[in-house]
């Protein structure tokens, strides 16, 4: 300690990241590995709410990254005191919570309480002020942005994480319009008003560049499978192209 992302948000510069949804410490790796350190990943979003990750998955996927100086960072279906155990015990250098404060969606809803009671995992909190634990809260719903000074000044919270994706369908706005742009901007400034690391997952390196432009301070620039995805379609196209 200090972890990578630890020294990295204490720099001015941005801590650049990206998610990883496949099970897979091999294309962990293969990302990580050999990069300059003026292109470096400071950490890896594990995600482990979509896609196919599962605990089993935690500890390899953490020394994968950790070898590679990057921090592990894994998003916990909901935020339970045994799943941030898990995470924990793992070795995972930070944890992000998923939040939801619409009542339809009973599960997400209960992980929101968690965090609104504060109650939410004592552990969490102690480790972190302990071992130097980055806690991220994802901001998705109207609630949340409704409460963003509320959730910014709750100690132990290091980074309000923004998902515009759930953003926009949970407010049902459009994605990019001036509600949901609104709604980005106000958590990014309460983060900072409230001395925490305002973050924002991003679908590639242009919509990155954005962000980081309006002082985020954590930025996501591509999933794997996005990566994948989209490569190869490029290169399939290419090769049918007359
Ligand atoms: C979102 O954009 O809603 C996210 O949570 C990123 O996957």
């Amino acid at each position: 300690f200090p972890t990578s992302i630890q020294k990295s948000l204490a720099q001015p510069s941005t801590a650049y990241g990206f998610w990883l949804t496949l099970p897979s410490a091999t294309v962990a790796k293969t990302i990580l590995h050999g990069t300059k350190p003026s292109t470096k990943f400071s950490w890896v979003l594990i995600d482990a709410e979509h896609g196919l990750i599962s605990d089993h998955h935690y500890y390899e996927l953490n020394n994968a990254i950790a070898s590679e100086g990057a921090s592990p960072i894994i998003r916990i279906p909901c935020a339970e005191e045994w799943m941030i155990k898990r995470a924990l015990d793992a070795g995972a250098h930070g944890i992000m919570t998923t939040m939801c404060h619409t009542e339809e969606r009973v599960g997400m809803g209960q992980c929101g309480r968690l965090i609104h009671s504060r109650e939410w995992p004592v552990v969490t909190i102690m480790r972190g002020i302990q071992s130097g634990l980055t806690v991220a809260v994802q901001i998705e719903s109207r609630g949340g942005v409704e409460n963003i000074e509320k959730i910014a000044s709750v100690e132990g919270v290091n980074v309000l994480f923004i998902g515009p994706c759930d953003l926009s369908k949970q407010m049902n706005v459009t994605r990019g319009g001036d509600e949901h742009e609104a709604a980005i901007q106000r958590v990014l400034a309460a983060a900072h008003s409230a001395g925490k690391k305002a973050a924002i997952f991003c679908t590639d390196g242009d919509d990155a560049r954005r962000r980081v432009s309006q002082g985020f301070d954590m930025v996501s620039v591509n999933t794997d499978v996005g990566v994948l995805k989209a490569e190869m379609m490029g290169h399939l196209q290419k090769a049918n192209s007359s």
